[in-house]
């Protein structure tokens, strides 16, 4: 069925395990996050990037997303990820997607407010639920030093304000992960994440999962994070089982026999995804 997104992480911020959110592009990635649900009968996000929206075209996901959801046997909710200005955010809205992030975590302070502001006030009014960021990712090649770090990582009174600002459901913060593969091994800042937490009592979002040690999510897991953002794991997935298609049958031309053992693995790192987030069983 298709839900909130506020709907989702309020069960699991009162339940303390994490959400998962995979970002889709094409039927073959949405089915497998479905069907992986199902199997682990556990509540999910769907969420697409502008890059998504440039690729496939916001009528074609919105449509076929909106179906999935729907007709699937758990809680399904449909995000928007890192948009990044207003105009995206209220298309999303008006275009059946039931939670949006708005990403100003490139402006100052007082312009993230002011973004993150206009998007809460049209999309409460819809019924829509917003995720915000606060503090900046590391890029995969950065090579952060530890002044660097602190500028970066999210400022606890900081966060406080801004969310009684913006009145936001859910608050991304920046403890260290990036986005894509890592060079090395990402060192979470769990202090920041505990701090943040009790201030804040309220869904938090880890970005930039792919990669991070099981240990380490399931440490910020405990530590109140309620949503985990998975991308790189699922396009290695999909694209490893497409070169083993062709490694065994180079000659193959069969999309459905290229594409369908993709989306047979992606399936499988969904659902170890919602064991290790605590979330399977959860719907
Ligand atoms: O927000 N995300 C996903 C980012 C996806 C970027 O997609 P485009 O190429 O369309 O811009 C995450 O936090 C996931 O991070 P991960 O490390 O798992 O890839
Ligand atoms: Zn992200
Ligand atoms: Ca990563």
């Amino acid at each position: 069925m298709l839900v909130t997104g506020n709907e989702i992480l309020q069960h699991a911020h009162k339940n303390r395990y994490a959400a998962p959110a995979f970002n889709v592009v094409n039927m073959e990635m949405l089915q497998a996050v479905i069907a992986a649900a199902e199997a682990e009968k556990a509540p999910v996000l769907v969420q697409t990037t502008e890059g998504a929206l440039k690729y496939a075209g916001i009528k074609y996901l919105s449509l076929m997303i909106r179906y999935a959801a729907e007709n699937a046997k758990v809680p399904v909710a449909f995000h928007l990820d890192h948009g990044t200005t207003f105009e995206t955010a209220i298309q999303c809205v008006r275009n059946g997607w039931t939670s949006v992030m708005i990403d100003g975590s490139h402006h100052s302070l007082e312009e993230n407010i002011a973004l993150t502001k206009s998007v809460t006030k049209v999309a409460h009014a819809c019924g829509v639920s917003v995720e915000a960021e606060l503090g900046r990712l590391g890029g995969v090649e950065d090579n952060i030093v530890v002044d660097e770090k602190d500028a970066m990582h999210t400022n606890p009174a900081e966060a406080k304000q801004f969310v009684a600002e913006t009145k936001v459901d859910y608050l991304a913060i920046a403890i260290g992960t990036a986005h894509g593969k890592y060079n090395g091994v990402p060192k979470l800042d769990f202090d920041r994440l505990d701090t943040i937490k009790k201030m804040l009592d309220m869904p938090i979002v880890l970005h930039g999962a792919s990669g991070v040690a099981e240990d380490d999510i399931k440490k910020a897991i405990s530590l109140g994070v309620n949503k985990i953002n998975i991308d790189t794991d699922l396009r290695v997935a999909f694209t490893d089982a497409v070169k083993d298609v062709f490694a065994k049958t180079p000659d193959e031309f069969d999309l459905r026999k290229i594409c369908g053992p993709g989306r047979d693995a992606v399936k499988e790192v969904v659902a170890a995804k919602m064991r290790l987030f605590g979330a399977s069983n959860k719907a």
